[in-house]
């Protein structure tokens, strides 16, 4: 079986590629490929600094419950993101992937000149990093867990975050536009109201109002996840669901 590949310039409604499928060819010359699952959010900073920036790409969607074998040649952890380019190069680890392309491509900078503010949108991505792993440890509970512990925990994460947006007095985590930070960040907020997690922004009004913004940016609005199929394959992928990357197509 041959390898589907999306062209475009946002959605990725291409099958995955699962084991024993033919690895893919070269990329075309003028494209960068980026290997991607429909439902992960890390990809989703990858496919937001695309966008983002107007770069022409092309998605290969990998199934990561049936990995194809060539995969892990692209990257030997087998995690998506992952892109490779026209000249065979190949970044993974979404974080290193965008800023790969902010400095690789033209087009508006997303990292900051300022080497102070650049600073800063990192120590705040870093304040930032225990949101996935929670999240993660709530999608994963137990049926019996009710998660509160981990509701509590996260509320505290969250409320650092608050206090970064109250002392900065902007919009954006780096300003008054959007620039990196909001876009590394992003995905995870996204799923906090399909993963019935919202209470845990309550109390942080700030936050509140930068996610609004941030749902009016092209880019974002152009990715957003559709609730009910998140859902869908939420079950399967917790199940080990070779189908679940799948789901909805
Ligand atoms: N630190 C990695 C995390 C990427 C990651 O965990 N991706 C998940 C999908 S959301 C994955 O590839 N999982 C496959 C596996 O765990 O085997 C990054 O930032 O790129």
């Amino acid at each position: 079986m041959g390898v589907q590949v999306a062209h475009t310039a946002g959605r990725d409604r291409c099958r995955v590629s699962p084991a024993g499928s033919a690895p893919p060819g070269p990329v075309p010359e003028g494209l960068i490929r980026v290997y991607s699952m429909r439902f992960c959010p890390f990809a989703q900073r990858t496919l937001l600094v695309l966008k983002a920036k107007g770069i022409r790409h092309e998605i290969i969607n990998i199934n990561l419950k049936n990995k194809p074998e060539w995969f892990f040649k692209k990257n030997p952890l087998g995690l998506v993101p992952v892109l490779e380019n026209s000249q065979g190069q190949l970044i993974y680890e979404s974080a290193i992937t965008c800023e790969y392309l902010d400095e690789a491509y033209p087009g508006k900078k997303l990292w900051p000149d300022d080497p102070y503010e650049k600073a800063c949108q990192k120590m705040v991505f870093e304040l930032f990093s225990k949101v996935p792993p929670l999240v993660t440890q709530y999608v994963r509970r137990q049926n019996n867990e009710d998660g509160s512990g981990i509701k509590e925990e996260l509320r505290k994460e969250l409320s650092k975050l608050e206090e970064v947006l109250t002392n900065k007095k902007t919009a954006f985590f780096g300003g008054n536009s959007l620039s990196m930070i909001d876009y590394l960040i992003w995905p995870f907020f996204e799923r906090l109201e399909i993963l019935e997690l919202n209470e845990c922004i309550d109390h942080t009004p700030k936050l509140k109002l930068w996610m609004a913004a941030m749902k009016k940016d092209p880019a974002v609005s152009a990715l957003l996840i559709e609730a009910k199929a998140f859902q869908g394959f939420l079950d399967l992928y917790l199940q080990n669901s070779p189908e679940a990357c799948d789901y909805g197509l």
